[in-house]
């Protein structure tokens, strides 16, 4: 057991534009974040993940950048951001940068030279391609956020790569210059006293050669020829050799596409890559073959199926990191637990299954709080790029039932996560004093921060709890993992074992009592209950009541 902060750590993921607005412009921003640090913590998390706070046109809010060395505007200034380095360092908090280089923004200047002409120095900082004999895009690979990956640009009547939006330009990695740009703009950071980096869809940069696609007519799915790209190990390695090696840093990258073979490669403990990754497989258990749009239920075997393939997966070499939501996926409480008569009851049982699985958790704003989904009645009050992007081409386009793809939306949206931050009964919950940037959720009067905190049985105790625990119990970090009662269709339950500590974990994923048998040779009998989520007293060790957690010590 090779102990590590980064291992022990809990990071807090802050959405800026959502937290805490200080001005009144409706927009959340640095000096609100600073307003909250003595919240974060009392909450006990160790590291802060900020999603991108340079300078951006906001197309992608922020994961469009212009200006790598530079504040956004609505967000504040350098000194505000200084100031909130210093405040998290005071109180013994770190700070992870989201680093964004997969593509920059179309306003960035290293894009506004590329375009300009073909033999600008700049020019092959991007993507750039003739269309095919017909003019039309050079391949059928579509961008994540609807439509062709591929925009002509008129000035030089080439093509430009966008994986994301069309104001998201990809930056060519093959070129040494640009990599040196990046390295350079990284230790810039670093130098500042950053402690470490959230890599956006690190493992998109490379690129097969000639950028082939799959020959099938119509756009189609490009990630076999850039997800985990050919060159993608080599620039990471170099990335860690020019710059992350120099620096005691934290990094996680984001990796949609990634399997457990390819997480040991980026995570091995001798490949000197990534400390650990966010895969995604999880992500899709309640979804169709070809997008997250296509609503499938999900099942306890499935999501269970895919966690214990990764907790197993790298049990010997690399390292999980732990998440059920973020700004980019629905509200863990709505998409697994139940949002209604048993919101404290599975978010609490969820939140436990995150603190003690094997690997670093992170907290998404208002995960602590049981912050849920919103259902915004029009498609006009939703501010997603992909979200309007999506019913352009489905409804406006494809005369898909308008009603059909709202459900969707409202299910499986990004804005169902960047709603703002409750933080009291006031009004806009406590956000904002001016009209806040994309509507609260009208829950906010019953679930926020206030009152969590004055409620010692809210979801935020118990939180403040599982991360205290963690502090005191090496087996939570580091203890072996083991699966018991694989088949069971209602129950997740698996111990953690470091030398004589033994501790067994049981969850109750669904709204009705279930009954506990464990296997033999596993008796609670003697031992403690750690948390639980429910009272000790009527605890009954041969049923589990709806969504119940116990978390026991065993003797
Ligand atoms: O959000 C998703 C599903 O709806 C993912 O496909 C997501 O686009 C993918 O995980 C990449 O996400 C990251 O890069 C995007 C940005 O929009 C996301 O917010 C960011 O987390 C482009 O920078
Ligand atoms: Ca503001």
């Amino acid at each position: 057991m090779e102990r590590a902060f980064w291992k022990e750590a809990v990071v807090y993921q802050i959405y800026p534009r959502s937290f805490k607005d200080s001005n009144g412009d409706g927009i959340g921003d640095l000096q609100g974040i600073c307003s909250k640090l003595d919240y974060l913590k009392e909450l006990g998390v160790d590291v802060i993940w900020l999603s991108p706070v340079y300078k951006s046109p906001n197309d992608d809010n922020g994961y469009d950048i212009s200006d790598y060395y530079d504040i956004m505007d609505e967000f504040g200034t350098m000194e505000d951001w200084e100031e909130l380095l210093a405040g998290l360092h005071a109180r013994g908090m770190k700070l992870m940068m989201d680093l964004v280089v997969n593509h920059s923004s179309d306003e960035h200047a290293w894009f506004v030279e590329s375009r300009s002409s073909k033999d600008n120095p700049y020019r092959d900082y991007y993507i750039w391609h003739p269309g095919k004999e017909d003019g039309s895009a050079p391949n059928n690979w579509t961008s994540f956020f609807s439509g062709s990956a591929w925009q002509m640009d008129e000035a030089t009547g080439e093509y430009y790569l966008h994986l994301f939006t069309k104001k998201q330009p990809d930056l060519n990695w093959e070129n040494p210059k640009l990599r040196k740009s990046v390295y350079d703009m990284m230790s810039f950071w670093l130098d500042k006293g950053v402690d470490g980096f959230r890599m956006d869809v690190i493992n998109l940069i490379s690129k097969v050669p000639g950028l082939p696609d799959d020959g099938k007519e119509g756009l189609s799915d490009g990630s076999p020829y850039y997800m985990n790209g050919p060159r993608i190990h080599e620039f990471l390695q170099e990335m860690n050799a020019q710059v992350l090696s120099r620096y005691d840093v934290m990094t996680v990258g984001e990796a949609p596409g990634v399997t457990v073979e390819e997480a040991i490669h980026y995570t091995g403990k001798d490949r000197h890559e990534l400390q650990m990754v966010f895969q995604f497989e999880h992500m899709d258990v309640d979804s169709g073959a070809n997008s997250k749009w296509d609503l499938q239920p999900w099942t306890l075997s499935k999501l269970r199926g895919v966690l214990h393939k990764w907790q197993t997966g790298l049990a010997e070499d690399g390292w999980n990191s732990l998440y059920l939501n973020n700004h980019d996926q629905p509200r863990m409480v709505s998409r697994f637990g139940n949002d209604k008569e048993y919101r404290l009851e599975s978010a609490k049982m969820l939140a436990t299954l995150l603190h003690t699985l094997k690997g670093t958790p992170y907290i998404y704003q208002g995960e602590e709080l049981g912050m849920t989904n919103v259902k915004f009645a029009s498609i006009e009050e939703y501010r997603d790029v992909e979200i309007h992007n999506m019913y352009r081409e489905q409804v406006v386009e494809g005369g898909a039932d308008p009603g059909t793809i709202l459900q969707a939306i409202q299910t499986k949206g990004r804005d169902n996560a960047r709603t703002p931050m409750q933080w009291s009964a006031e009004a806009n919950a406590g956000f904002t004093t001016g009209t806040p940037w994309i509507g609260v959720n009208p829950n906010y009067t019953e679930i926020n921060a206030e009152e969590a905190v004055a409620d010692p049985g809210s979801i935020y105790h118990y939180y403040r709890q599982l991360i205290a625990l963690r502090k005191q119990n090496p087996v939570m970090v580091y203890g072996d993992y083991e699966l018991i009662m694989q088949d069971h269709e209602q129950i997740y339950a698996y111990t953690r074992t470091l030398a004589e500590e033994k501790w067994l974990i049981v969850l109750n994923f669904t709204g009705h009592p279930v009954a506990l048998e464990l296997p033999e040779g596993l008796s609670t009998e003697g031992g403690d209950i750690v948390i639980a989520n429910y009272p000790v007293e009527g605890m009954d060790s041969s049923q589990l009541r709806p969504f119940e957690a116990r978390v026991y010590s065993l003797k």
